[in-house]
């Protein structure tokens, strides 16, 4: 967490509404594979990083609420006895939404005002989404003694997506950025909802996140429809999720969906998979393999899942001629965004010059190189 960024949220909140704020701290997180397994029920390898959303609330005792952003700076004035959603890609809408859903557990929230700030890059797919909603249920839950879990909030926080972003998201960004263990990645079965932490020491390696600074507007209307592909290929099947689904099983209704769509199941079964066998990989120290399932996640998400972009694959690629790249592919929904690199620490500094460069003869712009540090979930800030 950034204190320049807690200190300038605090002080905001102070200047204007002359009270002192209870302030959160809620992550962004990254993912070292497992990609579009959440909503399959499957395995997903994430983790919470150092840069997030800050939020100062205070109950206000009067009939109107006062939500000001201050990286766009927009204020959104509301009651919280009337919220309807706003117009699409408000950002007030992952506002609204957690109120709208805590209302709906019967839970009451009074009006408050609240400041945000952050220093995830934005569309970098590194789920500033889902650090917004938690920063607010969890400053909601505090402030009015809502007497919510952990575990609570992150489904408020997904219904809220779905609700009032609507994105039909999975539950891995909310989990991760609610429950991150410093220096840990989480193996999370997105069915049970539980964790197995794997303390993250690379040795000589290091994961670097490479942001593309693009994001490809069909990104929302893709996701749901890969979403509703899975399920109705579920449904086919007679399961709960494809996470129920071997490859033989997928042969059995091959004749009946398209060959598009019978790669994108196949897909889903396969990243699970691969999900898996990182974990195995990394409890070994074999980074090795899991390099090669990283790559072969990206090969699947571009080939089979499409949800890559010409920029991501170019990347990709790059790294494909470099020893000292171990693994390498785009993190996230997709369309945009980072891709997440296992890099030896000796050559990162040689590589960030290359590509950088590479990049902007390519695409006449510049892509952003970011190490990550991994980092506690959303809680409150006592400095
Ligand atoms: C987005 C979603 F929000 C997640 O739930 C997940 O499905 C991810 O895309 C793809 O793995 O970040």
């Amino acid at each position: 967490m950034n204190k320049a960024l807690v200190n300038k949220v605090k002080e905001t909140f102070v200047d204007k509404f002359n009270t002192q704020p209870l302030v959160v701290f809620s992550p962004g997180r990254i993912n070292i594979i497992g990609e579009h397994t959440d909503y399959n029920d499957g395995f997903v390898f994430p983790a919470a990083v150092n840069k997030g959303i800050v939020a100062a609330f205070q109950k206000n005792d009067s009939d109107t609420s006062l939500a000001y952003a201050i990286d766009v700076d927009d204020t959104l004035e509301f009651s919280v006895d009337n919220i309807q959603p706003l117009a699409k890609e408000s950002w007030g809408n992952y506002v609204l939404g957690v109120i709208a859903e805590i209302q709906k557990k019967g839970l009451s929230v009074g009006n408050f005002n609240v400041v945000f700030s952050g220093n995830i890059p934005a569309g970098s797919g590194m789920s500033s989404s889902a650090a917004l909603e938690n920063s607010v249920v969890f400053g909601l839950n505090e402030l009015f003694n809502l007497g919510l879990t952990r575990e609570d909030m992150i489904f408020i926080s997904q219904k809220a997506e779905h609700n009032y972003v609507g994105v039909n998201c999975g539950i891995m960004d909310q989990y991760a950025s609610m429950f991150g263990i410093k220096n840990h990645a989480l193996l999370l079965d997105c069915r049970s909802i539980e964790a197995q932490p794997f303390h993250i020491d690379f040795e000589g390696y290091e994961l670097m996140l490479i942001n593309t600074n693009v994001k490809h507007s069909l990104s929302d209307s893709a996701y749901n429809d890969r979403r509703s592909v899975c399920e109705s290929i579920s449904e086919m099947l007679n399961i709960k999720a494809l996470r129920d689904a071997t490859e033989n099983d997928l042969e059995t209704v091959k004749d009946k969906v398209t060959e598009e769509n019978y790669q994108k199941a196949l897909f889903v079964i396969q990243e699970n998979k691969r999900a898996e066998l990182a974990s195995k990989a990394m409890s070994d120290g074999d980074l090795k393999t899991l390099g090669e399932l990283i790559y072969g996640s990206h090969h699947g998400l571009q080939h089979q899942y499409k949800v890559s972009c010409e920029e991501l694959d170019y990347l990709v690629d790059q790294t494909k001629e470099n020893d000292h790249i171990l693994g390498a592919r785009m993190m996230g929904g997709g369309f945009g965004g980072c891709t997440i690199n296992l890099i030896a620490k000796s050559a990162v500094n040689d590589f960030k010059t290359k590509i950088s460069e590479l990049y902007k003869n390519k695409f006449g712009k510049d892509c952003s190189i970011y190490s990550v540090e991994l980092a506690d979930g959303t809680g409150l800030v006592t400095v």
